[in-house]
């Protein structure tokens, strides 16, 4: 009888084993069946996405072609810009200024415009620099890098000067000049050897 007890057994548990592993398989299968279903929707998801992505690139190509066909087809414009006669007159014949604005720093001196007219001229100095300095003119022939002489610049010729312009003051200079040329120096200790002198032409 134990014989037939385990026959039994092995009978029974042969008859369950295959119910169990189809049934296995099959939940297998479902998955499987599942997976293979989303992968499909992926796909056609991404097919579709791949087709409006091509659809919109052809648009945008679409686009990019008509306006350079229409860019072609419009007559090139070219803009003129004209120059204001009025503008153009002074600046081609400006008559020679009666004062220049000098500007004096470390160690500079800037007069605009460089050349003035004969006669009563006007300098506007101002300080743009951190320390003071003084404004110099000189009717030489040298040019005004050519004035040196035992450290100073040699001041033959001075016509006037203002002899202190502070730090952010401005002074006028007011002066008769005959036509020739001008040195506009500081000649404070130092300031004309590193370098702080201008020409100036009168006209
Ligand atoms: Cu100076």
């Amino acid at each position: 009888m134990p014989v037939d007890m385990e026959t039994y057994e092995q009978e029974a548990l042969a008859e369950l084993a295959p119910p169990a592993r189809s049934a296995e398989t099959q939940a297998l299968a479902e998955i499987r069946d599942e997976v293979r279903a989303q992968r499909a929707e992926a796909t056609r998801v991404y097919r579709a996405f791949a087709f409006f992505a091509g659809l919109a690139l052809i648009i945008a190509l679409a686009n990019l072609v008509a306006v350079a066909v229409k860019l072609d087809g419009t007559p090139s414009k070219t803009v003129t810009v004209t120059t204001p006669a009025a503008a153009a007159a002074p600046a081609a014949a400006a008559p020679a200024a009666h004062a220049s604005a000098v500007t004096l720093s470390e160690f500079n001196v800037a007069p605009k415009p460089a050349s003035v007219a004969s006669g009563a001229v006007t300098f506007n100095v101002s300080n743009a620099g951190k320390v003071e300095h003084e404004f110099v003119v000189l009717k030489t022939s040298k040019p005004a890098s050519d004035l040196l002489k035992g450290g100073r610049a040699d001041e033959a010729g001075n016509v006037g000067e203002l002899g202190s312009v502070k730090p952010g003051q401005t002074k006028a200079l007011k002066l008769k000049l005959a036509a020739g040329h001008y040195a506009l120096i500081c000649n404070l200790p130092g300031h004309y050897a590193a370098g702080q002198y201008a020409d100036l032409t009168v006209k």
